[in-house]
């Protein structure tokens, strides 16, 4: 790639902070720009550092720089990009509408196999089935994920911290109360929200776009549309292992090479099970997981 060009009237830089199929907004050190992209072969995705040709009061994106990492999302259809030079991840969930841990539990390991932090925020602790959420949150605060409790509707505060220095992108089920916590970090955001649906116990899917939010230089947010599912057909067999954290002292320790931790002799993870040091649910998971992308591979 040729070294970055100096910002000219004509050629920009900047950041995607919005991205609407085949039209984007990018922040740029001139504001914000509409832009197009050149072709059809440009991928283009909210959080790319990107090269643009100015043209009046648009612009054509021409490239996009490297990107640090790249999240997707999957359903029984097809993978999709959903932000790009994200440093961590957030997922966010609340004691009402329910939320999946299973679902949770997947998008912890997307952030893993892309070598993303990630942290747990549980929302709207003024509800009182709060201790209930939390609970089921509990498996996962024990291998070491951060948990933030917080309201949105009272005070963000807690979350600040965890925030600074990262571009974080917010993540979870639809009605859990991501695009409130961005109003509230950034006031004049003014996401739209909206109440779930008692009858559904469910968000109304709310947020459609998603959306890059700048704090500072250093700290960036990033809104997504509520997930319905979160499928890890993207994943081989390896890296899925590996994406359970509190497996990966015991893989490749187990007799057989090609291990699938199902019911060989010598097997460490297992083993570990046995031991207390692995939640069973965890490996279940993995066998449930593994499965899928194994009937995946086959219908291609
Ligand atoms: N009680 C309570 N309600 C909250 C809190 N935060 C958000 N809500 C409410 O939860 C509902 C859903 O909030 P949204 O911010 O639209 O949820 P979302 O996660 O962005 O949903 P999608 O955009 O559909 O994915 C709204 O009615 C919010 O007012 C909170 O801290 N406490
Ligand atoms: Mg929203
Ligand atoms: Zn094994």
């Amino acid at each position: 790639m040729s070294p970055p060009r100096p910002d000219s009237p004509a050629r920009l830089t900047g950041q995607v902070v919005a991205a609407f199929s085949r039209r984007f907004l990018v922040e740029t050190a001139a504001g914000a720009l509409p832009c197009l992209v050149k072709g059809r072969h440009l991928k283009v995705v909210c959080g790319d550092h990107v090269e643009i040709r100015r043209d009046g009061d648009t612009g054509v994106i021409e490239a996009v720089r490297p990107r640090s990492s790249l999240l997707y999302r999957s359903d029984a259809f097809k993978t999709k990009a959903i932000a790009a030079n994200v440093t961590q991840l957030a997922v966010v969930v609340a004691a009402r509408p329910s939320f999946s841990p299973e679902l949770v539990q997947r998008c912890l390991l997307a952030a893993e196999d892309q070598g993303l932090k990630s942290l747990l925020v549980l929302n709207k602790t003024d509800l009182p089935e709060t201790p209930a959420a939390l609970e089921r949150l509990a498996p996962l605060v024990r291998i070491g994920y951060p948990l933030v409790q917080l309201s949105a509707l009272t005070d963000v505060a807690p979350l600040r911290p965890a925030l600074q220095g990262h571009t974080t992108l917010l993540i979870g089920q639809s009605g859990m109360g991501k695009s409130t916590l961005v109003n509230a970090l950034f006031p004049e955001a003014r996401a739209e929200t909206a109440e779930f649906s008692e009858a559904l116990d469910s968000g109304r899917h709310t947020t459609t776009h998603t959306r890059l939010h700048r704090l500072d230089a250093e700290t960036a947010v990033i809104d997504s549309p509520g997930l319905q599912e979160f499928a890890l057909q993207h994943l081989d067999a390896a890296s899925l292992a590996h994406a359970f954290v509190e497996f990966r002292p015991y893989l490749g320790q187990c007799r057989f090479r090609d291990c699938t931790h199902e019911s060989e002799p010598g097997c460490r993870v297992r083993e570990a099970v046995d031991a207390g040091a692995i939640d069973p649910a965890r490996l279940k998971l993995y066998h449930t997981l593994r499965r899928l992308q194994q009937n995946a591979a086959q219908r291609l």
